[in-house]
C-alpha cells in the first residue's frame, strides 16, 4: 500500500497551529536555525529489512499481522515509513532472506516510493538449506578451508546482489566464536577471518566499503572472534581504506563508553556507520531512545563534534541504520519511534553551544561543560524535528498519522492475519 501525501496533508493541517506555536519557542532560543533546519531535512536512517516482522526470542514469535511475506512488501512498509517521516529513504537488505529474484524490477518499486538500497547484508550465521558445508564452527573463521570458501564465497555473491540495485556497502557481521575455553585457537581464528575478509575485499567494487561488525557475544559466550572495536579496527586497518569498523549501540558490555569509541574511530578514519538500537542488558534490540537516550545524545554529540573536525557530511559520510526487532510493538511503529528518537538527538546535538564547551574543557571547568551539554539536552526540540519534516513534506507527526489513517488494518486487510516475514 502507498500512502497518498494529500491525506498525511490533511492532518498536518489540523495540528499546523499547535506545532507553529510550539515551533516558534523553541526557535527563539536556537541561533543556528537554519543550519539546524536544513541538517534535519537531510538526514535520514536506512531500515533494515528484518525488521519490518515481529521479532521473536527463542521461546516465541508473536507476529501482529500484515506483516510482509516478499521483498515487494518490505519496500512497500519502508515507502509507508518514508512518507510519513521523510527520513527513512533507504531500506537494507540481509541475503539470503531478502533475494531480488528481478533486481531492475525490485530497483524500480524502491525508486517509486523514494527509496535506495543502503548496505547489503551477509549471513554465514545460519545454516541454509542445500548448503554443503556446515557453520556450526563458524565461518570466515574456521578451521577447515573448504568452509571458509563457501563463506567468502557467498559474501561475494552479496556484493553482487547489492551492485545490482545499487548499493555501495557491505556489512559483516559473524556469529563466529567459541563456547568453551580451548576450543578455539584465538591467534588461529583472527588470521583465518582475515584471509578470508581479503578474499572478500577484492572483489569489492571500486567505490564499496566492507563494514566490520563487531559483537562481544551471542550465540558464542565463551569468545567471539570479532568481539569488539580493536579488533575489528586491527582488521579494518589490515585489510584497507575501503574497509571500516560498524558500531551496533547493542554489541557492547553493560556501561561501555560507546560515545568514547565512537569518537576514537572518527578520529582514525575507520568509523563506517551504525547499527542503532537501545538495550538494558545486552543485544536488547529494543526501540531507540527507549531506555538511554541521554548516552544516545552523548554519542551524537561525539558524531556531530568529531564529523566537523573532519569536514564530513553529517547526513552521507557515515552510514547510518536501525538494527532493532522485537517482539511486542507493531514493527512500523517501532521504526517511526527509532526514527524520531535519533533525530531528537542529533538535533539536540545540533544545538550544542561547541565554542563554550571547548572554552570550558580549555579551562577544566566540569560544572560548566556539564551544564552546556544538558542545556543541549534538555531543550524540547521536538518542534524543530517536525518542522523540517513539514518542510520535507512528510507528517507533523508521523506515529499519530500512521494510526490516524488506519494503515496496519489496511495491511491486515490486505495480507491477511498471518503472514510472517523473513528474518530472525
Ligand atoms: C547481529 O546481532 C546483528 O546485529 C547483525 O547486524 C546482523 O546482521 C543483524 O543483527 C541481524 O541479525
Ligand atoms: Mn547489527
Amino acid at each position: 500500500m502507498q500512502l497518498e501525501k494529500y491525506k498525511i496533508d490533511e492532518i498536518n493541517q489540523q495540528q499546523l497551529a499547535d506545532h507553529k506555536r510550539k515551533f516558534d519557542y523553541v526557535a527563539e532560543g536556537i541561533s543556528n536555525l537554519d543550519d539546524v533546519l536544513t541538517k534535519l531535512e537531510a538526514f535520514n536512517v536506512a531500515i533494515p529489512s528484518w525488521a519490518l516482522g515481529t521479532g521473536g526470542t527463542r521461546f516465541g514469535r508473536f507476529s501482529g499481522g500484515g506483516e510482509p511475506g516478499s521483498l515487494e512488501e518490505k519496500i512497500e512498509d519502508v515507502g509507508v515509513i518514508q512518507a510519513l517521516n521523510k527520513s527513512s529513504n533507504s531500506i537494507s537488505l540481509h541475503i539470503p532472506w531478502d533475494i531480488p529474484s528481478n533486481p531492475s524490477a525490485i530497483k524500480a518499486l524502491a525508486a517509486q516510493v523514494g527509496l535506495r538500497f543502503d548496505a547489503v547484508n551477509s549471513n554465514t550465521f545460519q545454516n541454509q538449506k542445500d548448503q554443503k558445508y556446515s557453520y556450526k564452527f563458524g565461518s570466515l573463521h574456521h578451521v577447515d578451508k573448504a568452509v571458509r570458501k563457501q563463506a567468502v564465497e557467498h559474501n561475494i555473491e552479496v556484493i553482487k546482489y547489492g551492485a545490482e540495485l545499487g548499493s555501495n556497502a557491505l556489512s559483516v557481521w559473524l556469529a563466529d566464536g567459541s563456547n568453551f575455553p580451548g576450543q578455539l585457537n584465538f591467534r588461529g581464528a583472527f588470521q583465518n577471518t582475515l584471509e578470508s575478509l581479503q578474499e572478500i575485499y577484492e572483489a569489492l567494487p571500486d567505490d564499496w566499503k566492507v563494514w566490520v561488525e563487531y559483537k562481544p557475544y551471542e550465540p558464542n559466550f565463551y569468545s567471539t572472534t570479532i568481539g569488539d572495536w580493536g579488533q575489528s579496527y586491527l582488521l579494518a586497518s589490515k585489510l584497507g581504506q575501503k574497509a571500516q569498523t560498524l558500531v551496533d549501540l547493542g554489541h557492547h558490555l553493560p556501561n561501555t563508553n560507546i560515545e568514547q569509541i565512537v569518537s576514537l574511530l572518527l578520529m582514525e578514519g575507520k568509523l563506517a556507520g551504525f547499527h542503532f538500537n537501545d538495550s538494558k542488558y545486552g543485544d536488547d534490540d529494543l526501540t531507540v531512545g527507549s531506555i538511554n537516550p541521554y548516552q544516545l545524545f552523548l554519542i551524537f554529540n561525539e558524531l556531530v563534534e568529531g564529523m566537523d573536525a573532519r569536514g564530513m557530511k553529517h547526513a552521507t559520510d557515515i552510514g547510518w541504520m536501525i538494527d532493532a526487532s522485537h517482539n511486542l510493538k507493531d514493527p512500523i511503529e517501532d521504526l517511526i519511534q527509532s526514527v524520531e528518537a535519533i533525530k531528537i538527538a542529533y538535533a539536540q546535538a545540533l544545538i550544542v553551544d561547541t565554542a563554550k564547551l571547548k572554552a570550558a574543557q580549555a579551562s577544566n571547568d566540569t560544572v560548566q561543560a556539564q551544564e552546556i551539554l544538558q542545556q543541549a539536552y534538555r531543550t524540547d526540540v521536538r518542534a524543530l524535528v517536525a518542522e523540517s519534516r513539514l518542510r520535507a513534506g512528510g507528517a507533523l507527526n508521523p506515529l499519530a498519522t500512521f494510526r490516524a489513517l488506519d494503515v496496519r488494518g489496511n495491511l491486515i486487510k490486505e495480507r491477511g492475519a498471518t503472514t510472517v516475514a523473513t528474518g530472525l
